[in-house]
């Protein structure tokens, strides 16, 4: 047995499924989980020392790569001064005006724990604001696991959201209304059946979590259209997007402006932040300056601050960062589709800037019905093929993957060498 296996059997013992977040576990492909014991740059190894090519980077944070020497340095210096101290300090005031420079639409913000956390508060902050109950969200967009948000993909559209977990009770889930991803008339249709009954209506500005779902043309504005004429407040979750995409994350790349938007991951720098932000009308009910509750402990925590803006100051400050990240992005994945192609494989691949999927698949994916007729048998084998050539992505076909900026050449082309040999 090597170490992965006899961590995992240990992890078993004493952690659900032997992990601390579900995907980790490695079920949809049907392995025991690498147990990673260092990253650098575009690399992580394992505990048994294998190296891999890393394209989760943490799920999205690591988007310079791991132990970027600005990020490590801040770190370093902040953990000197203290860990915590549950008191307001300089390095908060520094993020949230560095996030308000960068994030035209955020006015305001309060930094939390984590995206869960963030998605929680600006949906409550929204409810407060308008003193509506309901929510409208989209079947296969995944926005934490906060008990409003946890109902049935694809279920409740024109009804009561149906809870997707054991441990949520429907009185969680009954004012969450799911609509059809790039589908504006299921949308239409739940304000019409609803009128002036929705707070929100939140979205991932680019579906990440059924794979990768890229908004069609004229969707995301026609979004920001209804919630304006229905007077509810249109959140963009960017905890994937945001920072990735473009420096003003998808609403900058797709020039559409949120009321709210939540982040997570970069903004992070590697360290658990989560944030809120938008419309100081909005975020001014936030206690304690307004009546709607939230609270944390660790929130705005200085060492996480510390990473978190050194790793936003690299990329304001790098000329051409995105320009070049996002080029090298389109290179590698119109590569990848290229190999498939020729190969005659079936395949779907969606991909913008640095966040590719490849679903297994004949037909285009547009939302989750769609994604859902991808051959997960064939993922898991591309999966553990492309595993046992030292390229590390996701475990399930429902994930993206993600380029950072330490990626070189090499790492792209030893890649696609490896897609060569899955499908000769
Ligand atoms: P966290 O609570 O995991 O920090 O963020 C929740 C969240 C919110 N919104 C979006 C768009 C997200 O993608 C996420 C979390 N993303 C997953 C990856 N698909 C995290 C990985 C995991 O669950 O372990």
């Amino acid at each position: 047995m090597g170490r992965s296996e006899e961590l995992f059997e240990r992890a078993k013992q004493v952690i659900p499924g032997g992990v601390n977040s579900p995907v980790r576990a490695f079920g949809s492909v049907g392995m025991t989980p690498r147990f990673i014991e260092k990253g650098f740059g575009s690399y992580i190894w394992d505990s048994e020392g294998n190296k891999y090519i890393d394209f989760i980077g943490s799920w999205g944070p690591m988007i310079l790569g791991h132990q970027n020497p600005d990020v490590m340095e801040e770190v370093r210096k902040a953990i000197f001064d203290g860990l915590s101290f549950g008191a307001a300090t300089e390095r908060e005031v520094d993020m949230a005006e560095l996030i308000c420079e960068i994030v035209p639409s955020i006015e305001m913000v309060r930094m939390v724990n984590s995206g869960t956390e963030a998605v929680m508060s600006a949906i409550r902050a929204a409810r407060g604001f308008t003193g509506r109950d309901k929510i409208v969200k989209f079947a296969g967009c995944y926005h934490g696991h906060s008990d409003a948000l946890l109902v049935q993909a694809g279920s409740g559209l024109m009804t009561q959201g149906i809870p997707g977990s054991a441990g949520v009770p429907e009185g969680c889930t009954k004012d969450t209304l799911s609509a059809v991803y790039n589908d504006l008339d299921s949308v239409k249709a739940l304000f019409e059946a609803n009128p002036g009954e929705i707070a929100c209506v939140i979205v991932e500005p680019v579906g990440a979590n059924m794979g990768v779902v890229l908004p069609k043309e004229g969707f995301l504005e026609g979004l920001r259209k209804l919630c304006t004429e229905n007077g509810a407040v249109l959140i963009f979750d960017e905890v994937i997007t945001g920072f990735r995409l473009a420096l003003d994350g998808a609403q900058g790349f797709y020039g559409i402006t949120p009321d709210l938007t939540t982040f997570g991951k970069i903004i992070g720098g590697g360290m658990p932040v989560g944030a809120y932000g938008g419309r100081k009308d909005i975020m001014s009910c936030v206690a304690p300056l307004g009546p709607v509750y939230q609270a944390g402990t660790l929130s705005g925590n200085p060492v996480a601050m510390a990473a978190g803006i050194a790793q936003l100051k690299v990329l304001k400050d790098t000329p051409d960062i995105y320009k070049n990240l996002n080029e090298k992005g389109d290179r590698f994945f119109a590569e990848l589709d290229k190999i498939l192609t020729e190969a005659e494989v079936p395949h779907c691949l969606n991909h913008v800037g640095s966040l590719g999927c490849i679903f297994f698949t004949d037909k285009e994916v547009v939302d989750y019905e769609s994604a859902q007729t991808s051959d997960t048998a064939r993922f898991t084998e591309y999966f553990r093929h492309m595993l046992g050539q030292g390229i590390y992505i996701a475990p399930s076909q429902f994930e993206a993957m993600f380029l950072s900026t330490a990626h070189t050449e090499e790492d792209l082309a030893k890649t696609l060498d490896a897609v060569r040999g899955f499908v000769r």
